[in-house]
This record gives C-alpha cells, sequence and structure tokens, in this order.
C-alpha cells in the first residue's frame, strides 16, 4: 500500500520566478527571520528566545554546525561573539521548534494515517509541535495514545523476539552527544552495530578521504583560520542558505585582504555579495562583494579541476619542499600522474577554459595561507572521495596543514553531526570499543553493520524488521523514495523520537510509535535538577547547550530520558540507565573515561565556549596514517559522460527550507516563490533541446532497472553551467536508485543524476 509521496505543489498557480538575487542577507534577511520567529511564537517568546541563540549560557542553534566566536570578554581571540548570534535560517530552525502551535490527539483521531499519507511535508510540519506518545497497533487506521511505559515495553518486546542484526538504530545529526552516547550504547549492548546516521548521505566522503590521506576524517582549520587566512577557497557549498554566519567570518577575511574563490555551477547569491546584517555598511551600503573569482564549474568537475591546479603548481615548482619531503608519502607517484594531465579531458570535465584554471591555480601558488572549504556539491557525488583528495593533494603541496590561517574545512551540516559520530554513532565498531567493552561490562560486536542505504536493502528484503530512528525523517531523506518507503513499511515495528510530524512517521510499520521529545530550546529537568547538554562543532569544538523554554507539552521526555528508559526496558538494571537520566553528568563521566580527547569532559564544558577536540594534523602536523605520514593519492581523471538530449541534475536546499523540514515555498536569493517543484537549466541547453522557460516537464533518471520519474516540475531558465540542471531535494530523490553511489562513502549521489526532460503528462 505503498502511495506516491504527494506533489500539492504542481502547477502551482501561486508560483512565481523573477531574477536571482546578486546578494545575501541584509536587512530582508533579518526581517525574514523575525517574521518567522514573530509567525510560530508571538513577540515575547521571539525576543526571549534569539537573544539566547549560541550564547554561552543559552543553547546551540539547531541551524547549522558553524562555529561560533569565542565568548565576549576572551580578550586573546581573534573575534568576539556578537549580542545576536543568529541568522535567518537559524531563526527560522528556531521558530520551526519554539513554535506555539500543537498537534493533539484530536488531531491524530481525526486524520486517519492513510489521509496523513496524502499530505506535503510542508502540510505535516505546519501542524505544531508533537505532544504525546502515540501508537499505531497491528491494524489500525489511527493513531492513538499510549503512555510512555507501555510504549518502552512494546518495543522492548519486538526486540527481543529478533536477532539484533534485524534492528536499525538511525540517527539524525541534532542529537546532543549525551543522547548519541547512550544511543550507540544501548545498540552495542543490545548486540548490534546497525547504526546509520544521516552523515551516510551527507559528509562521509569527506570523512573517508580525510581519514585515508591525513589520518582523521575531519576538518584541520579553527575559526581563527579562517580570518587569517589569505586565499580562501568555497568549493561545492551555498553558505548564504545554508551557512549565513560563515559569511560573516568570510567578510572578515576579505577585509584583511584575503582573495576568495568560489566554484559553483550556480552563482550563488551569498557568494557574490554579502550585506552583514550586523554592520552599518551591511544595512544602509551596497554590502562586501565576496568572491573575486567564480569557476562556473560543470557538476562533477571538481576532481579534474583539483587535478589540474596540482599539476600546474608541480609544472611551476611552487611546491613546499620541506613539507613534502619530511612530512608526506607518494608525491613522486602523483607528480608524475599530473604531469601526464590530459587538458582536453578536464576542459570537458569542467567547462572551464584553460586560462580561469591557470589564474585560480596561480592565487594558490601565490598564496602563504589557503583554507578550502566544501560541503554537499562534492560530498554527493560518484568521484567525491577522490575528488576530495585531490584537494588533500593540492593542500599537501602546498604545505597547508598545521598553519595558521590554512588546511582543509569540510564545513558540516546537521549542529551535532560531528560530535555523533565522534559518540561512536557509527556502522563499525568505534577504535575505543574494547574500552567501552571493559567499562560496561559486555563483549562489543565487532561486526559492521548496515549503513543507511544497506539498512534500506534490508529492511526492503526482510532481513531487518525494526526500525528505530533518534530524530530525523529518514523516508524523505534517503534515495529512491518509492523502494525505501515501501521498505519501512514492510517492517514490523517503527519508532520514531522526534519534535515535529514527518513523512516518515505516516509510513508505519505494521505497529508504529511516535515518541515526542524536547528540542535544544527546551528546558530539560530531571531528578538531579536542570540539564545541558553538549554538542560538537564543525571545528571540534565542544561545548555546552542549555534550553530555557518551557517544554511544548507536559508529556514530553528529552531524548536521554527516552533512550535511558528504553534501555531499562530492554535490558535491565545491567547498566546505570536510571543514573544516566537522572543527572547527564554521570554519562558525561564515563565518555570521559572512554572516548579520547574528552579527560576532564565536565570542567572543560562549563568553561564559557567550551574546549577544542584534538586534531593531530592541525596541532602538530602529526598524521595516524600507518606510515606516520600525509598521503599523496592518484585518481584516474574522470569525465562524466552524459548522452545527447540529458543534462545532469543536482539536487539543492531552497532558502526555505531545513533538510526534509519546509519552512515555506520561497526561494529568495534565486527568484522563485510560491512554490518548489521547478527545475533550473541553462538558457542554451533549453534552446538545444526545444523546450521553453516556464513549460511543465517530468524528470526522468533512466537506469538498467527501469525509468525512475518525477512529475510535474516547472522549468526556470537560470545561468547554471551547461550541460547541468537543479532541482530541491527531497523532491529529487524518487530519481536516484539505491545503487547509485559514491565509491568508497556509499553515499547517495544525490548530485549527479543523468536526466531527460519529457513534457509532462
Ligand atoms: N537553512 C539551512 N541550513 C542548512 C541546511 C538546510 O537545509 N537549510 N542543511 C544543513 C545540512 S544537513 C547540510 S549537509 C548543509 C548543506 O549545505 P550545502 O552543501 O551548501 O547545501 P546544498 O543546497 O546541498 O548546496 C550544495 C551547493 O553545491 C553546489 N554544487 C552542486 N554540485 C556541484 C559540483 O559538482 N561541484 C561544485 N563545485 N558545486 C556543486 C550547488 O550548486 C550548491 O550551491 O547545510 C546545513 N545547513
Ligand atoms: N537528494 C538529496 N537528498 C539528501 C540531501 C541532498 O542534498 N539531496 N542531503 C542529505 C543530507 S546532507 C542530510 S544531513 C540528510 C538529512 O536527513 P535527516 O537528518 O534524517 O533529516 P532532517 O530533515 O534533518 O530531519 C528532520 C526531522 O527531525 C526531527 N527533529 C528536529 N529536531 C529534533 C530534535 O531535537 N530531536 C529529535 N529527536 N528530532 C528532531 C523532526 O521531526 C524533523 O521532521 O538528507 C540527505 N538527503
Ligand atoms: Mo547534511
Amino acid at each position: 500500500m505503498v502511495r506516491k509521496p504527494p506533489m500539492e505543489d504542481v502547477g502551482d498557480r501561486d508560483l512565481a520566478v523573477g531574477p536571482p538575487k546578486r546578494s545575501a542577507a541584509g536587512i530582508p534577511g533579518v526581517a525574514a527571520g523575525l517574521a518567522a520567529g514573530l509567525r510560530e511564537m508571538g513577540v515575547r517568546r521571539t525576543a526571549l528566545t534569539l537573544a539566547r541563540v549560541n550564547q554561552v549560557d543559552g543553547f546551540d542553534c539547531p541551524g547549522c554546525a558553524w562555529p561560533e566566536p569565542a565568548p565576549r570578554g576572551d580578550s586573546h581571540a581573534s573575534s568576539r561573539r556578537g549580542h545576536a548570534e543568529f541568522c535567518e535560517n537559524g531563526a527560522k530552525a528556531v521558530a520551526d521548534e519554539a513554535t506555539l502551535r500543537r498537534i493533539t490527539r484530536e488531531f491524530f483521531a481525526t486524520h486517519a494515517i492513510a489521509d496523513l499519507a496524502q499530505r506535503s511535508g510542508y502540510w505535516l510540519g505546519q501542524q505544531g509541535r508533537l505532544t504525546e506518545p502515540m501508537v499505531r497497533r497491528a491494524g489500525g487506521t489511527h493513531y492513538e495514545p499510549i503512555g510512555w511505559d507501555e510504549a518502552f515495553a512494546l518495543i522492548a518486546d519486538h526486540l527481543r523476539r529478533i536477532n539484533p542484526n534485524e534492528a536499525i538504530f538511525y540517527t539524525s545529526g541534532r542529537t546532543s552527544n549525551e543522547a548519541a552516547f547512550l544511543w550507540q550504547l544501548l545498540a552495542r549492548a543490545y548486540g548490534t552495530n546497525n547504526l546509520p546516521d544521516c552523515s551516510n548521505m551527507c559528509h562521509e566522503s569527506s570523512g573517508v578521504a580525510l581519514s585515508e590521506t591525513i589520518g582523521i576524517g575531519k576538518g584541520s582549520v579553527t575559526l581563527d583560520d579562517i580570518h587569517a587566512a589569505k586565499l580562501l577557497v568555497v568549493v561545492g557549498q551555498n553558505p548564504g542558505t545554508n551557512h549565513p554566519r560563515m559569511l560573516t567570518a568570510l567578510e572578515r577575511a576579505k577585509r584583511d585582504g584575503a582573495v576568495i574563490v568560489a566554484v559553483n555551477p550556480l552563482p550563488e547569491a551569498g557568494l557574490i555579495r554579502f550585506k552583514n546584517p550586523q554592520t552599518v555598511r551591511g544595512v544602509l551600503g551596497t554590502g562586501t562583494p565576496l568572491a573575486d573569482h567564480y569557476l562556473q564549474i560543470r557538476v562533477g568537475g571538481d576532481m579534474a579541476l583539483f587535478q589540474a591546479i596540482g599539476s600546474l603548481l608541480v609544472a611551476w615548482d611552487a611546491v613546499d619542499r620541506s613539507f613534502v619531503d619530511s612530512l608526506t608519502e607518494g608525491y613522486a607517484e602523483y607528480a608524475a600522474a599530473v604531469s601526464k594531465l590530459d587538458w582536453s579531458a578536464v576542459e570537458r570535465a569542467t567547462g572551464l577554459p584553460r586560462e580561469e584554471i591557470e589564474t585560480v591555480a596561480r592565487l594558490f601558488a601565490e598564496s602563504s595561507a589557503t583554507v578550502v572549504c566544501w560541503a554537499m556539491g562534492l560530498t554527493q557525488q560518484r568521484e567525491s572521495v577522490a575528488t576530495i583528495q585531490e584537494i588533500v593533494n593540492v593542500q599537501l603541496l602546498r604545505g597547508m596543514i598545521g598553519k595558521r590561517g590554512a588546511g582543509l574545512c569540510p564545513v558540516r551540516g546537521h549542529s551535532n553531526v560531528q560530535g555523533d559520530r565522534t559518540m561512536g554513532i557509527y556502522e563499525r565498531p568505534p577504535a575505543w570499543a574494547p574500552k567501552l567493552g571493559e567499562v560496561f561490562g559486555f563483549t562489543v560486536p565487532m561486526e559492521p553493520g548496515y549503513a543507511t542505504v544497506d539498512a534500506i536493502r534490508a529492511m526492503r528484503d526482510g532481513r531487518a524488521h525494526v526500525f528505530l530512528g533518534l530524530g530525523g525523517n529518514f523516508a524523505a531523506a534517503t534515495p529512491d523514495t518509492a523502494v525505501t518507503e515501501a521498505a519501512l513499511q514492510r517492517c514490523r515495528l517503527t519508532v520514531h523520537i522526534a519534535t515535529k510530524l514527518n513523512r516518515s512517521h505516516v509510513l508505519p510499520g505494521t505497529e508504529s510509535l511516535i515518541l515526542p521529545c524536547l528540542g535544544r530550546t527546551e528546558v530539560d529537568r530531571q531528578a538531579s535538577g536542570e540539564q545541558f547538554v553538549t554538542v560538537e562543532d564543525s571545528m571540534s569544538v565542544v561545548h555546552a547547550s542549555r534550553g530555557r523554554l518551557e517544554p511544548a507539552s507536559p508529556e514530553l521526555l528529552s531524548e536521554v530520558s527516552i533512550v535511558a528508559r528504553l534501555g531499562r526496558a530492554l535490558l535491565g538494571d545491567t547498566l546505570p540507565w536510571a543514573q544516566f537520566e537522572a543527572d547527564y553528568r554521570t554519562i558525561r563521566a564515563r565518555i570521559a573515561e572512554i572516548v579520547p580527547g574528552f579527560a576532564d569532559f565536565e570542567a572543560r564544558v562549563s568553561q564559557p565556549g567550551g574546549f577544542v577536540l584534538p586534531h593531530p594534523p592541525r596541532d602538530s602536523r602529526s598524521f595516524a596514517t600507518p606510515s606516520g605520514r600525509a598521503r599523496f593519492t592518484v585518481h584516474p581523471l574522470t569525465v562524466i559522460d552524459v548522452p545527447p538530449g540529458r543534462l545532469l541534475l543536482q539536487s539543492i536546499r531552497s532558502h526555505d527550507q531545513y533538510n526534509t523540514t519546509i519552512y515555506g515555498l520561497d526561494d529568495r536569493y534565486r527568484g522563485v516563490r510560491g512554490g518548489r517543484r521547478v527545475v533550473f537549466v541553462n538558457p542554451d541547453d533549453l534552446a538545444a533541446l526545444g523546450i521553453a522557460d516556464g513549460s511543465m516537464v517530468d524528470l526522468v533518471s533512466e537506469w538498467t532497472d527501469g525509468v525512475r520519474r518525477a512529475e510535474g516540475f516547472r522549468v526556470v531558465a537560470y545561468p547554471t553551467a551547461k550541460g547541468c540542471a537543479a532541482t530541491y531535494f527531497p523532491e529529487a530523490n524518487v530519481l536516484v536508485p539505491l545503487d547509485s553511489v559514491a565509491a568508497g562513502s556509499r553515499t547517495p549521489t544525490s548530485k549527479q543524476i543523468i536526466v531527460r526532460l519529457e513534457p509532462a503528462g
């Protein structure tokens, strides 16, 4: 009984398209953020909440993982935290959670699950916060209330009846360190490493690429490095929408003389010009132009671009010899490979003329401090791992690791996605698995579990029967929508720990639970008093987060409580679940004992601003690779061949969404209003294909097992790179089969889908 995802925006009469913007933020940004707050929360709550975002005594913004500047009063820091340390989209994220709208049991009594499955994700999210645990019993048509204890007993009963490897413990990256640590403890003590997470669809490629070459899967820069950089290269990232506070850092570096290069098929407003709403110049003036050079690269061309840059650096002998000789391996093979570079292949892959690449390579050659930042434009490609490793090669050539103002900077998405990995949310046993087993007295399973795509296959094929999601929206975030939705519904039990209703909840297994939890903004009171939780940002800074608002409902439990009570129901008091729930310091004490870098956790995280985790390449130029050296790697250059009449489609975020949470139907910077089913195509391609701007098309991707189709998109002539197209996620996910994943990281290729446009039927 799989239904097609709803498409209420098809041919939406309200959809309007205007010219894209040439700058980001400024007053319209602040106004949009405040308007979202006022709409959802009212005046008092908006003021109260926004004043606490990212402040030392406040909560971590549930928006993105961009770091906060040092606390006010820290005289050593290169920048100080502002009184308003949030952005338009952070304000929207907060408003979405702190909304005054509520979903009650009457709502579920009124709306059958089958009806809810016909609603859009936008509509589901608009209904407000979940307020009490709900169950769908076998054969039931509606969700109905259930007590917490009965809910935990039901889950424990299901889990006891299966082999532990037939259960899936999914995590989304908003989960705190404390909840994540307990979640992996629960899964592993129960007996499985089936811990897929949103990272499998996000920065997995970065983690793999960096671990293999520099010995640690995290970025090597601090915020100070961004400020101190002389050359900043932003590749495959749209910070104006997804990391708006990063623009402040770019602006600052630029004022100090940094050169900024953007590499992106789309001309993204935030990379072109920034009007900082916190400065007079940003509010009254024209703002700061950001990118000095804008390489409008073809989708998937970055591997060729960085090989070409590396090749030129070697040819020009612009190599940091002492760094390369003393700290790296594989240089000779690399230099030999790039000396044979096929420039015609580079030009076909990138769509860029050689002179443009040479100009940018010259900047690399002349810069004494270079940071390369990247996000989903690089990680969701078939050759993502190799592409990121080509960036590593270029940075190694120039000795740009472990040096002020220089480094590798994968910009993370979810606010604690990096911390969740540090806490052991991973489908393989963490390096500290033996210690985990020793401290808690059980044998940690060593057999690898399922990452996201394999978890879908296991549910589809009847090899997994229970799905538990700690946050997130598995059905909408993953690829091959029809397959994934059927897979979830094939489960005997699906369990969703969530703040808001989403599509995954309305595709229940035979039995299904929705367990409502506290959000970041809310006070967390336990037996020992008010608790805080901790998170790790994109630059390995760990700090505390304290919510202040009264919870959306007295029935809510914190994520920690939910996991601890489930642990107790399933495994009994063999582990100190009750103590963990009562006092989160006892969880942090165990983390300090088990996870490297967390010694003295409680004291250090109680400092304003928290503390920075060790990062050997950044701190001391040491590399935990087998040889102890950073590794150059060689990859055959790939050119993506697109058959005639087809386009290379990527799926992106609009300015009015947070992943699968849709705040509104506008994409202000790209000039789209009132609808989401649009596809951006270069006007020359439209002419060649004989398709008119504004016409309605289906997007069709062709695979050996048949075609996949996303119906009813309005064509928007847009200055994207030639041969390329773009549309929004999650609407595009239906086009990507489970088998289409990045080599080495198995991340779905959400940014590399060959499609043809067919007149809508
Ligand atoms: N407001 C808001 N903030 C968010 C999110 C959100 O949805 N809304 N999501 C959060 C999460 S989980 C994440 S992971 C991040 C995502 O942050 P981003 O990675 O910035 O998000 P995307 O919209 O996927 O944008 C990818 C960018 O890569 C470009 N691109 C696509 N293909 C290629 C390519 O082949 N080469 C190059 N060079 N560029 C390419 C696209 O044109 C686009 O500008 O943001 C986080 N922050
Ligand atoms: N085609 C395509 N697909 C993609 C991407 C893409 O660019 N293109 N991007 C991928 C990326 S980068 C990511 S990170 C994934 C995102 O995948 P997920 O992390 O699974 O999805 P989200 O949309 O972030 O999850 C939103 C839901 O989380 C719940 N939630 C919000 N706050 C909390 C909280 O504090 N606690 C709990 N327990 N629940 C909460 C709410 O119920 C909300 O509906 O999607 C991936 N999918
Ligand atoms: Mo992400």
